[in-house]
This record gives C-alpha cells, structure tokens and sequence, in this order.
C-alpha cells in the first residue's frame, strides 16, 4: 500500500467519523442547521480531491460534507458552522448547506440545485484567460440535470474549451424521484458524449479507482483542451435530508442498501490499507481522527455565537 491509499483512507474515515458524530448529537437540538449525509459517497469526495491539486477549485451542493473535509482535512471550523458558532466557515449565518474554505480552494456549495454550474463556468472561464493553470471541479447530483442550467453550461463550457470537471454524483433519485421517472433518456453519459466534451463513468466505491478516473479526466482536459464530464454512481445511505434511514418511506428497499453495503467505500479502503499496515497502527490511525473530531466538535459547541449586530455583515441586502 503506497502512501496515497493511506491518506485516502484517512480522508474517507475523517468524513464518515465526522458525520457518524453528527448523527450523534444532532438529537440535542444545538445543530440547527438541515443535514444533507454524504454517507456512501466518500470515494467520490476523497477520490476526486486527492487527484486535484491545493490550488484548484471546487464547488457543491448542499451535500457537500464530504467534499469540505477532503479538501480542507480541517474539522474546527466545519464543526462551528455546524452549532452557528461565530468560529464557523461563514461565521455561523449558513450552516450544512452553504459551506466555503476559499482558502482550501472551495469555493461554494449552494442549497439551490444546479446553482454552483455556471458559476465553476466563471471561475474556469477566468482560470483559461489568466493562463493560471488551475482546475475546476463542479459536484452536482443527477437531480441537477434535470435543470436547464447544466446543459447551458455543458455547452458553454464545450463551446470554450474550458478547463472544467464536471462531477454527476448519481445515487438514482432527487429526493425520492427515481431517475427513469424523470429523464426522457437511457444515458446522461451518452448524451453528454455529444458534447465537444471527455466523459468517463464509473460505479465504483473504491476510492483509488475514482483519484485514478480523476487523473485520467484531468490529462485529458489538458491534452486535448475540452472539459470532461465525469458520471459517478454511489448509494446514498441515509434519508435525503436527516440523519436517519428512511427505507420504510417505500421508495427504495433495505435489501439494496445491503448490497451496496457489501462494497462500502470506507471499509473496502481499510481492508486494502490493512494489508500494509496491520491492525494496530490503522487502530491508532483512526483513534487520532476520532479524537480531533470530538475536541472539534466540544469546542464548536462551546464556541460563542456572533453577535447579533454581525447579522447583516457580509450579506447582500
Ligand atoms: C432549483 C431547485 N429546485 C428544487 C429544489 C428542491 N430540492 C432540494 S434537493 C432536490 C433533489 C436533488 O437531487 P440530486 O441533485 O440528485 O442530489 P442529491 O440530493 O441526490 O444529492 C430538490 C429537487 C431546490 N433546492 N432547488
């Protein structure tokens, strides 16, 4: 095992420690914020943003836990946010939805679907003209192509040639809509294939697997001056929005979520990592995560909230 599949693992286990931290606590009622669980999807998260360079940005959804921890690997200010702490990513006004680390390069996640597109459009836009050399990645459900926001920028973005990830994170339903209900179309792949663009799928939960598609996606954006269209596929275990399951909902049935049990990301990576690294010392490994994950989270709760004159501070009004 090299060392990249270690700090991949260690990502995937800092996601889902954090989130199972979450679930936890956000009973006491101090969390206010809706939660929007990545659980299921941390090989895209970690996968993708280890194949990214620290320079290059991202942007999300409202489900976007996983991508803030993999490309910040801090959990402090995640946490603020989390309780409206004033220590938080956006002083504690925003909450789950809307988390931002510019200087981690995470630009914004947005509760608005499909709004984060055309903005990684500007961004890419401007990376190109400034000969910078920096990626965009753009993460979206497969709910967001039913919006005509992403086609419009599919096409913009084919039309420029700009240097763009764009990341389908499909777990087959917007909210409880299965996709056959309502895409006229077999493939989101193959009809981006008509786009000027490079697309690669992938329904692995391997991490390794995604940080590899990613760089493969990357050189050929760069090789070939097109943006790629990356089409992933994951489950999502936890309800739509919450922190519980919801298969007595009727829409989707516990014997699927066992089946992609078997191949969870996260201990489909322990396994390989234990090869190498025997119980012990991945034992240590993740006894230091959960730790800087409680001190993350007693402090956040601890933390002050802002003042109330702050409220209309870095606000459009
Ligand atoms: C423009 C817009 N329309 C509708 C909604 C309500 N809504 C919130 S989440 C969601 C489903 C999106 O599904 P998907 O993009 O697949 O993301 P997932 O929740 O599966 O990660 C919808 C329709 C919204 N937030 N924004």
């Amino acid at each position: 095992m090299n060392e990249s599949g270690i700090a991949l693992y260690r990502t995937m286990y800092m996601i889902r420690s954090a989130e199972k931290s979450i679930q936890a606590h956000y009973g006491e009622d101090e969390m206010k914020t809706p939660m929007h669980m990545s659980m299921g999807e941390e090989a895209i998260a970690a996968g993708v943003c280890h194949a990214l360079k620290p320079e290059d940005q991202i942007l999300g959804s409202y489900r976007s836990h996983g991508i803030y921890v993999a490309k910040t690997q801090e959990t402090d200010r995640f946490f603020a946010e989390m309780y409206g702490k004033a220590s938080g990513t956006s002083k504690g006004k925003a909450g789950s939805m809307h988390l931002v680390a510019p200087e981690a390069g995470l630009v914004c996640t947005s509760a608005i679907v499909g709004s984060s597109i055309p903005v990684a459009l500007g961004f890419a836009f401007s990376n190109k003209r400034f000969k910078n050399g920096r990626m965009t990645a753009v993460f979206f459900g497969d709910g967001a192509i039913d919006e005509g926001v992403f086609w419009e920028s599919l096409n913009f973005a084919c039309l420029q040639k700009l240097p763009i990830l764009f990341i389908c994170e499909d777990n087959g339903f917007a909210v409880h809509s299965p996709t056959h209900a309502r895409h006229g179309y077999d493939s989101i792949a193959d009809i981006a294939r008509k786009f000027n663009c490079n697309v690669l799928q992938s329904d692995s939960s391997d991490a390794e697997q995604i940080c590899k598609l990613t760089k493969d996606a990357i050189k050929l954006i760069r090789d070939n001056e097109r943006p790629a269209f990356l089409y992933l596929k994951y489950y999502r275990y936890l309800e739509h929005v919450g922190i519980g399951e919801d298969f007595k909902a009727g829409y989707r049935s516990k014997d699927e979520f066992e089946q992609w049990l078997k191949v969870d990301p996260v201990r489909l990576q322990r396994e390989k990592v234990l090869r190498t690294m025997g119980e012990d010392r991945i034992s240590v490994l993740e006894k230091g995560i959960d730790e800087q994950i409680e001190s993350s989270r007693m402090r956040a709760k601890n933390a002050a909230f802002p003042d109330a004159h702050t409220a209309f501070e870095d606000v459009c009004i």
